[in-house]
């Protein structure tokens, strides 16, 4: 229980409507935590990992029918739909009240209610917030408490007349017809029903932390952003911390987590993690602009984690990690498609079958505590967050985008994030592959209409001027007539990551192009790596044509917003189109 009589009141009145059996109030202890997993385990929700391999670990299988966010079935119930802009499912509160609420009617019956709550970011930061989940899935409470600081810390933080996100959540009957993630950006509200999955179910992180506190931060002037935060340390000591944004299932993890090559390594290149997915900005009594990482725990992708593509990650996940939807091994260790021993014809799928590829699912993931991560930062849990120097945009693009551009001020920065595209992934239902505009790879995220979220970051880097990150646009995944990655990526994106470096130092050497500042040909550091003759120039290249059938897009893209497009960003958009004709 709690001293706060809004919370109390309101387990009361969702109790009365969702008739649990019971109400369990969730302390986050080890105690609780055990109990719940010794349940799952024998209703079979949870499988037992190799305890000896892989301690603490845990399987779970979902529904085959709901291994992703679901677009589709996530709406945002502001007032007008126009609050909603163009770029979201928009439902009014008198429908989400008509066709949504009444399925919450008796949906927990024979179930446990758990009242979970959980803060995001550091405990005693000016900048975080308190959210309450109530759920009927313990796996939904088992993943909480690695992904936020749960329980004790946030009720502390709460206090007795503190507010909080409201954030309401039943797997219903798990069917699609009947799933619906609402979000109500007025009343800082979630309802969340027919889903168990990730970003549909665990509703401190996309729900809370992005759809939520994105219109939170409009008013009251910062940044809720789907973006890692990392500290790049060089040679000196000295660590400049960056944070970048990529659209699902497009890098954030490894990028955060990334280790040097060799000769950058043994020079004392270093990158710390402080975050993988989400960063709240604030700025800071010097006029910088400061993050915190509102989580506490990593929701990663398992396919492609390997201890040559991500070593931290493969070491963050040997315990205490719920895995779900990977394959396993004939004694229960966890696998998948690029992990070091995947060959093994003996493995058990995603779906607990015998493996017609693929045989973890490509949106399969691990839940694991940031603690255990060896990247992990010192800063970690500095109520104040870390100043910030650079911001990086980036996208899954076969063609068209180069390696890494910089922008030529804030306001073009601002419009390579507007009008930033990638290929969608497995990480939502739907087709996997289709170049879609994915505006500072919030799109699926942003709780309100995109074209004042716009509107917002201008203002945001006025209010920094000269101390406003400098911003930059990164893209790993050009591929050559063969459809081969141009780039090796991964510890090899330390070699951008200097150069940005250098950039915010004002060195680095760079040719000003139509779309920005695009490095020289020895630009970028290439010692000790094997890139073949003319991939450099493949990688950087402007292919004038592509671009101008981009400004093509963009125009049309605009268009959808009218009225409420930033004048600057249509500015942006015309001085792009001179320059690409001179
Ligand atoms: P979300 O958790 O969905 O927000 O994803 P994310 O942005 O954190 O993506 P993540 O780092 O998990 O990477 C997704 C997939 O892209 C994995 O299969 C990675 O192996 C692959 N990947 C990551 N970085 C690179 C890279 O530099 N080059 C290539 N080719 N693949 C990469
Ligand atoms: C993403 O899809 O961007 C994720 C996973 O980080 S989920 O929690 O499902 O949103
Ligand atoms: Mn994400």
């Amino acid at each position: 229980m709690s001293a706060n009589e809004k919370l109390a009141k309101w387990v009361n009145e969702v109790a009365s409507v969702t008739q649990p059996e019971r109400v369990a109030w969730c302390d986050g202890s080890e105690d609780e935590n055990r109990r719940l997993i010794e349940g799952m385990v024998k209703d079979g929700t949870l499988l037992e990992m190799n305890q000896s391999k892989y301690p603490g670990c845990y399987l779970h299988r979902s529904h085959t029918t709901d291994v992703a966010r679901t677009e589709h079935l996530t709406f945002i119930c502001s007032k007008t739909k126009d609050d909603a802009g163009p770029t979201n499912n928009w439902m009014s509160t008198d429908e989400a009240k008509t066709r949504v609420w009444p399925l919450f009617q008796g949906a927990m019956k024979g179930r446990t209610m758990f009242v979970v709550p959980y803060l995001m970011g550091p405990a005693g930061s000016p900048y975080s917030k308190v959210g309450i989940e109530l759920t009927d899935s313990p796996y939904v409470v088992a993943n909480m408490r690695i992904m936020t600081r749960m329980g004790k810390a946030a009720l502390d933080h709460l206090g007795a007349r503190g507010d909080f996100c409201k954030g309401l959540h039943s797997l219903g009957d798990l069917s699609p017809e009947r799933r619906f993630i609402c979000h109500f950006p007025e009343a800082r509200e979630i309802w969340s029903i027919g889903s168990g999955y990730g970003g549909n179910a665990l509703l401190g992180k996309k729900c809370f932390a992005l759809r939520i506190a994105g219109p939170m931060g409009r008013d009251e002037g910062w940044l809720a952003e789907h973006m890692l935060i990392l500290g790049l340390e060089d040679p000196q000591g000295q660590v400049t911390y960056m944070c970048a944004a990529f659209p699902s299932a497009c890098g954030k993890t490894n990028l955060a987590m990334l280790i040097p090559p060799e000769g950058f390594k043994s020079k004392g290149w270093k990158v710390w993690t402080v975050g993988d997915d989400i960063s709240w900005m604030h700025y800071g009594p010097d006029g910088r602009l400061y993050a915190i990482n509102p989580e506490a725990g990593f929701f990663g992708v398992a396919p492609g984690t390997s201890d040559q593509t991500n070593p931290n990650a493969m070491a963050a996940v040997k315990k205490n990690t719920i895995f779900t939807n990977v394959a396993v091994t004939e004694d229960m260790c966890p696998i998948w498609e690029g992990m070091e021993g995947f060959s093994l014809p003996k493995v058990t799928d995603w779906t607990g079958k015998a493996w017609p590829p693929p045989a973890a699912h490509p949106n399969s993931r691990f839940t694991a505590p940031a603690k255990q991560c060896p990247s992990v930062s010192k800063e970690f849990d500095n109520p104040q967050g870390v100043p910030i120097s650079a911001i990086i945009f980036g996208g899954r693009r076969a063609k068209v985008a180069p390696l890494v551009y910089q922008s030529m001020n804030w306001a073009h920065g601002v419009f390579l994030g507007a009008t930033m595209a990638s290929e969608t992934t497995a990480a939502a239902t739907g087709q996997v592959g289709v170049v879609r505009r994915d505006p500072m790879a919030m799109l699926p995220f942003c709780g309100y209409n995109m074209g004042d979220y716009w509107g917002h970051w201008l203002k945001m880097g006025e209010r920094g001027g000269d101390k406003a990150p400098k911003i930059f646009h990164v893209n790993w995944f050009r591929r050559d007539v063969n459809n081969k990655f141009l780039w090796p990526g991964f510890g090899e994106n330390l070699r951008v990551l200097k150069w940005i470096l250098d950039r915010v130092q004002g060195k680095g050497s760079a040719v000003e192009t139509p779309i920005g500042s695009v490095p020289t040909g020895d630009g970028i550091d290439t010692a000790g790596l094997k890139l073949g003759a003319g991939v450099m120039d493949q990688l950087l290249a402007i292919d004038r044509q592509a671009w101008k059938e981009e400004t093509r897009g963009i125009q049309e893209f605009f268009g959808k917003f009218g009225e409420r497009l930033p004048a600057a960003m249509r500015e942006q958009l015309e001085q792009l189109k001179k320059r690409l004709a001179k």
